[in-house]
């Protein structure tokens, strides 16, 4: 085949991609030439933890948003890859929330497996991409180590930069004086750092959450989360507490909407994060809030102004490694022309009507149920192994449920494997007491 395919990004997506495109290799299939640029000098995306916040080592923005101490935040059997269970990677059942460190272990020893790290340009940021006049894609890149751009020209190219990375950082007044530290999610690290610290934090979703969690185990003396539209709810330990909107901050005092104040040495907003795509052409550039069904994106994934162009993994996210992997079989296969795309008014109809289903969703239930359908649809239509997405659901709804009845506990539970059936064992530390977060520590028996 004589095409040429660019994958930007070598994080979980990217590599999804690329495990995809040698599935088919190994199966005899004729392949398109596919290059990977990845801006950090290895793979894994986020899950490759840096100490580095601002900017890298070559100047470029840092992407990783994870912290010291990061566990999973849901069950891992939520997440488990089709062609490559946890158990064949750590050679017996391990326990269901692990580490970053160990996530990152599971997540090389696929493509370790796979061979293809070959395929990726490491220390290569992608500058700029944009339509030449004979309709191929010109990809601008930067070598970082040797200082030196290149362009060459694909096919197609594959979007999965992810976004998690640029931070929403809003603005309050007062911010400017305070007698403290401010910083965003994408900036924290290592918890001990808010020790006997009196912390605000903003936002009331996953970062909110982890953070605040983590910042109470390492031993912050008190958690306030302030809340622009709705309180988290959870029974939180006595030295947290949920209040309204931040209004305004004097030195240390921070107001909120009811009236009252607090004191505080340090303020993290947990407010998200941007979709930014600043290397895209403006005609190419996927614009979309946070959600489960993104615009512009036909199946989820190709980009409706142009399906030459695909993007992975820019969805709100339930489900991760496995719907990027549904979703890079199917880039694939659309790729190697197995698969056929509309034209522009049906692949229209397709982002509005898995809009429209979306904004009817009730509940969280109802969006698992949602994203797991949705990578159930993606699956059938490849040969990508599959996974019972019934199973799946339920271990989320377990999840849902553990958190409810105890938040600083519900990592200590255990789920049922998709694919294996194996219930995963009880971590043997509860995960408030497991101070070292090692792979080495957490896969002791
Ligand atoms: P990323 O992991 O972000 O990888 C994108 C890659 O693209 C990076 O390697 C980056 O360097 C590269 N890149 C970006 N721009 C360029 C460029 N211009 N040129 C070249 N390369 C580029 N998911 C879970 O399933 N469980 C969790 O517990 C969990 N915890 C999370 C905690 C945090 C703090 C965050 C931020 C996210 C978490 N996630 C979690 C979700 C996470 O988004 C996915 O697990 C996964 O990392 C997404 O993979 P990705 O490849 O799409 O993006
Ligand atoms: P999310 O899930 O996008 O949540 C962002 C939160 O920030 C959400 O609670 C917002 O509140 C809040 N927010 C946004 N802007 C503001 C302002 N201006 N003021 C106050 N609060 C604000 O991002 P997360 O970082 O939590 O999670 C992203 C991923 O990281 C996730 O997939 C995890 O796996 C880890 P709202 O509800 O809109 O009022």
């Amino acid at each position: 085949m004589s095409k040429r395919v660019a994958i930007i990004g070598a994080g979980p997506s990217g590599l999804a991609q690329l495990r995809a495109f040698q599935s088919a290799k190994a199966k005899g299939e004729d392949i398109p030439e596919v290059v990977c640029y990845e801006k950090q000098d290895d793979w894994g995306g986020l899950w490759k933890y840096t100490w580095r916040t601002g900017l890298d080592e070559h100047g470029e923005a840092v992407h990783g948003s994870m912290y010291r101490y990061l566990w999973s935040n849901g069950p891992k059997e939520g997440l488990e890859f089709a062609d490559y269970t946890f158990e064949e990677h750590f050679g017996r059942p391990i326990a269901s929330y692990p580490p970053r460190a160990v996530l990152f272990d599971y997540i090389e020893g696929r493509v370790k497996k796979a061979g293809i790290r070959d395929w990726i340009k490491f220390n290569h940021a992608v500058r700029r991409v944009e339509k030449t006049a004979g309709g191929k894609f010109r990809v601008i890149v930067n070598d970082a180590v040797n200082d030196r751009e290149s362009d060459e020209e694909f096919d197609h190219v594959v979007v999965a930069s992810g976004h998690f990375s640029t931070p929403n950082v809003p603005h309050y007044p007062g911010f400017e004086t305070f007698a403290g530290r401010i910083m965003h999610a994408h900036d924290f690290r290592d918890a001990l750092e808010m020790k006997d610290k009196d912390v605000l934090i903003l936002g009331t979703s996953y970062s909110a959450e982890d953070i605040g969690s983590q910042c109470w185990k390492y031993g912050a003396k008190s958690i306030t989360v302030a809340h622009r539209t709705a309180p988290m709810g959870y029974d939180w330990p006595e030295n947290w507490q949920e209040v309204p909107a931040l209004v305004k901050v004097e030195g240390k005092t921070a107001h909120f909407k009811d009236g009252t104040s607090k004191d505080v040495d340090a303020i993290l907003l947990c407010t998200g994060y941007k979709h930014h795509f600043p290397f895209m052409a403006d005609a190419l550039r996927l614009r979309t809030a946070n959600r489960l069904a993104s615009a512009d994106l036909y199946k989820g994934v190709a980009y409706v102004k142009d399906p030459d162009l695909f993007y992975l993994g820019m969805q709100d996210q339930w489900y991760t490694f496995n719907m990027f992997d549904a979703q890079a079989w199917w880039v694939r296969d659309a790729i190697m022309g197995k698969l056929s795309i509309p034209d522009e008014a049906a692949m229209r109809a397709d982002v509005a009507d898995r809009e429209a289903r979306e904004d009817a969703l009730e509940d969280d239930y109802a969006c698992i149920d949602y994203q797991g359908g949705y990578t159930k649809e993606l699956m059938d239509e490849t040969d990508y192994p599959g996974f019972d997405v019934e199973t799946a659901n339920q271990q989320f709804y377990a999840w849902k449920k553990h958190k409810k009845k105890g938040i600083m506990e519900f990592r200590n539970h255990g789920y049922v494997s998709p694919l294996t059936g194996t219930q995963a064992p009880a971590h043997h530390t509860p995960w408030k007491d497991a101070m070292d977060d090692s792979l080495e520590s957490y896969l002791k028996t």
